[in-house]
């Protein structure tokens, strides 16, 4: 057989194995793996490199609006140009409802965001943000056959939070429907009532963000979904938990044979609340939610993540300019922590991140790694066996790493749409250097060479583990 393409040389990972071998590719897919594969029209070298399947990263925000005068600082081209240098593949932005709206309307209108742009393969999640009859009784099962076979809620927000009751009903939609919910777990009104207490004793700055979500905000929100969850018999996947007690629930959880899920990001194995404390308003490159806690509460997430309690690691990538009006200096945002935009990049540094903090001091293994970045996020999404692994017959989408390089953590680095990383300064030993979706190059040796277009949407499978315990 001739291929299009064969890496050669390189050492190859999956979530369950390691070895040295050649990966022969053919019209975008993964053709063969072995030695002396044969004749293609390219031989890439990749001795002294490990191959990787490409990231997944489950948990990105795009271009989404923000509030009056914010502006993300990343669309689908920018946000997924950074991601294919951070060595992914495959990105799950969502498509945000804001309430009054049609939630078809919004998926299409992420899709004239998104089509044509990206530079990795995409495919939404959705928000549901308005509970109505006709979003959970239309719209929801029909965007569910259509792929679209996910959707986060929220507990916080003004405008996003569900009551339990619209939790209960878009769980038993999921339920019905086989999609799998994604929960931002904290209590909304121990927000206000805190946010309100802080700023009547005049506590603005942008710290007393941490303050106004104190690990309990996030606890009870966690056990209420969970509950929730288990009155309906639904699984549930709690994203971005940041600290003991909610992994704590989720583990509990777990044995007690739910089917509850987690997931934790890079903000809370290497930020704290002190990132915060920044002078003047630099602790707002922090500001997101539930905010990084204490050096216990990063020991408590690597614990999930070592245990299994966390099965996905995602960036939560929610992008906005700091020395700009319309980001991070916005300026309501200097009267309180209260309207600062709420979330930080981090699509670009998810993996080196967690290759060199988890790897490369023997936290996790380099088959833990591609499960908890590649391989688990497209079983939880319904990507699997398409993407998310090296095998014959799934997609080549495929990271190179050199796994000695040395790499201090810098903006001038970046490639997306934000004026600075939070994740400035941190030495890391570990970096992709090539990034291939289907099969093409799209980063190349640390240069762009692939075109907005590239990456295309993927409509997804249900989740097999969205199934509910009983029939
Ligand atoms: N939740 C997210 O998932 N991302 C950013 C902000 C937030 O609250
Ligand atoms: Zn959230
Ligand atoms: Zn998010």
């Amino acid at each position: 057989m001739s291929f299009d393409t064969i890496i050669r040389g390189g050492t190859v990972a999956t979530a369950a194995d390691t070895f040295d071998c050649d990966v022969g590719i053919a019209g975008g897919k993964i053709a063969a793996l072995g030695h002396g594969l044969g004749d293609a029209r390219e031989i890439v070298d990749a001795s002294g490199r490990l191959v990787l399947p490409g990231g997944i990263d489950s948990h990105v925000h795009f271009a989404q609006p923000s509030g009056p005068g914010i502006v993300m600082a990343d669309d689908f081209a920018s946000g997924t140009r950074a991601a294919a240098f951070g060595g992914n593949t495959m990105v799950l932005p969502f498509a945000m409802q804001q309430k009054g709206e049609s939630l078809r309307e919004v998926v299409k209108q992420y899709h004239a965001k998104a089509d044509g742009r990206c530079y990795v393969d995409v495919s939404f999640h959705l928000i549901v943000a308005d509970a109505s009859d006709a979003v959970l009784g239309q719209e929801l099962p029909a965007l569910v056959g259509d792929g679209y076979t996910s959707f986060k809620v929220f507990m916080t927000y003004e405008g996003l939070a569900l009551s339990d009751m619209e939790m209960l009903n878009v769980m038993s939609v999921a339920r019905e429907t086989g999609a799998l919910v994604m929960v931002h777990a904290e209590n909304y009104d121990a927000i206000r009532f805190l946010t309100d207490r802080l700023e009547r004793a005049g506590k603005t700055a942008p710290h007393y963000h941490a303050a106004s979500r104190p690990v309990p905000v996030e606890r009870e929100a966690t056990h209420r979904a969970i509950s929730l969850s288990e009155i309906v018999d639904v699984p549930v996947m709690i994203v971005h938990v940041s600290n003991r007690e909610a992994m704590e629930e989720i583990r509990r959880a777990q044995q007690r044979g739910l089917r509850v899920y987690g997931e934790t990001c890079p903000q809370y194995l290497v930020l704290t609340d002190k990132d915060l404390e920044g002078l003047n308003m630099e602790g707002t490159k922090y500001v997101c939610s539930p905010p990084p806690r204490d050096e216990a509460s990063q020991q408590a997430c690597w614990e999930g993540l070592q245990q299994g309690v966390f099965s996905l690691f995602s960036s939560d990538h929610c992008p906005f300019r700091y020395d700009d009006p319309q980001g991070k200096l916005a300026p309501r945002g200097r009267t309180s922590f209260r309207w600062v935009p709420n979330g930080i990049p981090g699509v670009e540094t998810r993996l080196p991140i967690l290759f060199s903090e988890g790897v490369g001091k023997g936290r996790i293994t380099l088959n833990d790694f591609v499960a908890l970045t590649a391989t688990n996020h497209a079983k939880t999404y319904g990507l699997y066996p398409r993407k998310g692994t090296i095998a014959v017959g799934a997609d080549a989408d495929i990271a190179i790493w050199d796994p000695q390089r040395k790499v201090t953590i810098s903006q001038s680095l970046m490639h997306g749409g934000t004026d600075y990383t939070p994740y400035e300064g941190i030495d890391v030993t570990g970096w992709p250097v090539s990034t291939l979706v289907r099969g093409r190059f799209v980063v190349r040796d640390g240069v762009l060479v692939g075109s907005e277009g590239d990456g295309t949407y993927v409509p997804r499978a249900k989740s097999p583990l969205a199934k509910p315990r009983a029939a």
